[in-house]
């Protein structure tokens, strides 16, 4: 990709609206452009990040067994209305009529489609479990929108739903999404850590966030400390993370006896970047849902709903992994692989090398941004420090010469002259 072809609009400034490092780097980036309040568009660079974010939800939850769809972002009031929650759900929910004067809503989540769709395709017990998701747009009027896309009113979320005929069925199909979740944040870069949540308006009596420790995280959790030491990479780690002491705040306040003791009781901050959970047969009895068992008996099947915040991740990602120059993301969502800086495009030979050298990077299966814009090469270096890119390949005159390049490693700053053929033979993997 050529920067001179792209839409790429990074600042200088730190704009004044932003409160916390991420929004802050989204915008000067040129991820991100507000548009109303809560609602950004998504520049082409954000987007690449946000499209590698769910293209790694998608693998982890293929592995879990969990199937995709694609639910609409628009529904109807009626279907709120079979669980009585289009009532309970207050301001929160983007409520508006159509021409003929039907009442839909912008869906904040989607527990009541999905049982619907359910209901009306399956009758028997043969076609369960089951766990389907969509990664859609959701739609909350917050009262507060802020840091960016960390609270904003429309969000993109990974929703997941699981369908089983009994109660043990229904905690292990929670159980697989737990385990894909830590795979899933671990993939991304970042360590998660499952706190015991208050279940709020979806409902039921088991439910677990996952949280990012960072000091501008909205949430506060209480953990045993000896979560830290959990190797996320240990088979055991689900089991062995369930079995230590880990509380959003509101149900901290709620113990009388914490069984931690207070030098090893941790008290954080944290970004709630998924929430899982199992509330049996809230929406299908009260939406009528019923299969037949093997003996003909009929079941009202157990659900389990499992979000993450694809969107906020970013800021998340963002809040974990950046320093004074900017971004540094992690080599799993990176945007590009490798930018490419052209230190001088008026020269025929720099153009020719730089041009090919993107060609055949291309042709290996890297991504490539290549900076062939006319402007001062500390511009161009800034440029690529502040949007994070893992790799920085530098081509001037003197190294075209020499055949050479420089090669710069964002996250380390390390920096080394290479031959052009070895970097093709795969210096950069
Ligand atoms: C679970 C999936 C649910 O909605 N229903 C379907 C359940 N849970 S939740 O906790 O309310 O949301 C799931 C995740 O979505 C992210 N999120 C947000 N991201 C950005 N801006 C918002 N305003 C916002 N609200 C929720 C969070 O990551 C949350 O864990």
């Amino acid at each position: 990709m050529l920067f001179s072809r792209y839409l790429l609009p990074v600042m200088k400034e730190t704009p004044s609206d932003a409160q916390i490092v991420s929004h802050q780097l989204m915008l000067r980036a040129g991820l991100i452009r507000q548009t109303a309040a809560g609602i950004y568009a998504w520049l082409p660079l954000g987007l690449r990040v946000l499209d590698n974010i769910a293209n790694i939800v998608r693998r982890e939850q293929a592995k879990a067994g969990a199937v995709e769809l694609l639910m609409p972002t628009i529904q109807s009031a009626d279907l709120w209305r079979q669980s009585g929650r289009y009532d309970a759900y207050g301001p929160e929910m983007l409520r508006f009529q159509d021409r003929g004067g039907r009442e839909m809503l912008y869906g904040p989540t989607n527990e009541e489609m999905i049982t619907s769709i359910f209901r009306d395709c399956v009758r028997s017990y043969r076609d369960l479990p089951r766990t389907l998701y969509h990664i859609q747009w959701k739609f909350r009027d917050e009262v507060r929108p802020r840091f960016g896309v960390m609270r904003g009113r429309e969000f993109l979320m990974k929703d997941a739903y699981s369908f089983d005929m009994t109660e043990e069925g229904g905690r292990e199909s929670y159980d697989a999404q737990f385990t894909a979740y830590l795979k899933t944040f671990a993939a991304l870069g970042l360590r998660a850590v499952p706190v015991r949540a208050p279940t709020g308006p979806i409902g039921g009596d088991l439910s677990h966030e996952f949280h990012i420790l960072a000091d501008t995280g909205e949430s506060e959790v209480f953990y045993d400390s000896a979560l830290d030491e959990v190797d996320l990479a240990d088979p055991e780690a689900p089991a062995r993370l369930r079995s230590l002491y880990a509380m959003e705040a509101e149900e901290h306040e709620k113990v009388d006896n914490c069984p931690v003791p207070p030098e090893r009781l941790a008290r954080r901050r944290g970004i709630e970047v998924g929430h899982i959970f199992f509330f049996g047969t809230k929406y299908s009895a009260a939406m009528g849902m019923q299969v037949q068992d093997r003996d003909g008996t009929l079941v009202t099947p157990l659900m389990g709903s499992y979000g993450i915040g694809v969107s906020r991740l970013i800021g998340a990602i963002i809040e974990a992994s950046h320093d004074a120059a900017g971004i540094i993301w992690p080599d799993s969502v990176a945007p590009f692989d490798i930018g490419l800086i052209n230190l001088r495009p008026d020269d025929s030979a720099c153009a020719a090398a730089a041009h090919d050298l993107q060609a055949k990077l291309e042709a290996a299966g890297r991504t490539v941004l290549h900076d062939d814009r006319e402007a001062r090469g500390g511009e161009k270096f800034a440029t690529m420090d502040l949007i994070g890119l893992p790799w920085q390949i530098t081509i001037g005159p003197k190294g075209v010469a020499a055949g050479t390049v420089e090669i710069k490693r964002r996250a380390t700053g390390e920096k080394h002259e290479a031959s052009i053929e070895s970097v093709l033979a795969g210096l950069l993997k």
